[in-house]
């Protein structure tokens, strides 16, 4: 259906009202709304917080009162037509006496799933739903919160920051020893340009979780923090995957512990897990995943311990406590862990324009690798982004609107979810 330019203008503000609750709305969807009255002047606006309860609409229908009698509601996503945490939607929307809703797209959540619109429909509201670029922006908006609520997992998105020719770190240098931290990262200088890694922090703050490999907090000593400085409702979860439990307690996310850090791990010591957890560190143990031969960073052939983490098991946990969004951010191991178990939805891979070369500097992912071309992770949807002399490409391995996950079971040469030294 067709949409004038003035339904255009406003159903753009009621995204950029929805967009205000980024990080504020998590684990409910980012939704905004405005109502004109029946001369087309705005009479009431809503931004949906979790915190807050009220949706967006029923905000806007209590600030615009009388004015919303004729009038039109524009929102990001369809009225939701089920009791949750509060009301339908919908009701309060004839109750009002609201004559047309302009919608962007339908609500993922297979509660409402058209059934907001169908109803809003029955009572003799019209209903008009946009398509083209702002449909793509809303559904952009809310992809977190569609895998969420359809599959109970996060929307995973691998992040990898590296040179052209796919390397994350130069070759592990001679003093490198387990036990002593921050001796890659920063000291050894950064492969992608300030503007990347402040665009890093963006995504960071549209997640509700960031995990790395331990392997990658003795190497960094990285903080993992949303240092955007907006306002976030729950501190970003920072989760480190660490089969043995090996994590230093003088790293910095361990210093910097307050109920936001969580180690998944296959075998916990129990003085060392009880000095985490003394320092507000959490310890879970997870199911294992089945042991077999890999390639360890530096390409040596190593027999994997019997207590690795399983990915899609921490990945269901992670649903479980309403993560609705990860992001994946290494080392090589973890990103290999991620992809060979099939976790991941979307990659941002960061390009800057250097050439490392050499077999002993790191690749973005290690381990098996898919051994046939038509094997290969296929990315989809890509966009191109820059950033100063550095680039971008995010782009999809799955649909997350897609309803169902394709339960393909992994063949044989593809068990290698490896992380040996992680
Ligand atoms: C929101 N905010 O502005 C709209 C939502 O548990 P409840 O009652 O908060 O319901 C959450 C569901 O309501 C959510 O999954 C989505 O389907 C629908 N619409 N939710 O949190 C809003 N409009
Ligand atoms: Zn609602």
């Amino acid at each position: 259906m067709s949409i004038s330019v003035q339904d255009e203008k406003h159903l753009r503000a009621a995204l950029e009202l929805a967009r205000e609750g980024i990080a504020l709305c998590s684990p409910n969807p980012a939704v905004g709304a405005v109502i004109t009255d029946k001369d087309g002047n705005i009479g009431g606006t809503g931004s949906h917080r979790y915190e807050g309860r009220k949706h967006a609409e029923v905000l806007a229908i209590e600030q615009a009162g009388s004015r919303a009698k004729g009038g039109t509601l524009y929102l990001n996503l369809e009225p939701c037509s089920h009791t949750g945490r509060t009301g339908p939607c919908t009701s309060a929307v004839f109750d009002a006496g609201i004559k047309r809703v302009v919608a962007a797209m339908p609500d993922p959540n297979p509660a409402v799933g058209g059934r907001g619109f169908e109803q809003l429909r029955g009572a003799g509201v019209v209903v008009e739903v946009a398509d083209g670029e702002l449909r793509a922006e809303a559904r952009r908006l809310n992809e977190s919160f569609a895998k969420f609520i359809q599959h109970r997992t996060p929307l995973v998105t691998l992040k990898a920051g590296m040179t052209l020719d796919g390397k994350i770190a130069p070759p592990p240098g001679e003093q490198d020893s387990p036990t002593a931290l921050g001796i890659a990262g920063a000291s050894m200088g950064w492969i992608t340009s300030e503007e990347a890694r402040a665009h890093v922090q963006t995504l960071r703050h549209e997640s509700d979780a960031i995990l790395v490999g331990v392997g990658t907090i003795v190497a960094d000593d990285p903080l993992l923090t949303d240092r955007t400085e907006l306002p976030r409702r729950r501190p970003l979860l920072r989760i480190i995957v660490d089969s043995r439990l090996r994590l230093p307690l003088e790293s910095r996310v361990v210093k910097t512990a307050k109920d936001d850090v969580i180690v998944f791990c296959g075998f916990a010591e129990e003085s060392h897990k009880r000095e985490l957890e003394s320092r507000g560190v959490r310890v879970e143990q997870l199911p294992l995943y089945p042991a077999s031969w890999a390639l360890a960073a530096g390409g040596r052939p190593v027999k994997s311990s019997d207590s690795r983490p399983d990915m899609r098991s921490l990945a269901k946990r992670l649903g479980e406590m309403e993560i609705t969004s990860l992001l994946v951010e290494g080392g090589a191991m973890i990103n290999w862990a991620a992809l060979s178990s099939e976790i991941v939805d979307k990659v941002f891979l960061y390009y800057s324009p250097k050439i490392l070369a050499g077999t002993g500097a790191v690749p973005s992912a290690t381990g098996e690798g898919f051994r046939r071309m038509n094997e290969a992770a296929h990315v989809k949807n890509l966009t191109l982004h820059r950033f100063g002399e550095d680039f971008a490409v995010e782009g999809y391995l799955k649909d997350p609107y897609e309803a169902r996950l394709q339960v393909v079971p992994a063949p044989e040469s593809r068990t290698g979810q490896i992380y040996e030294g992680v």
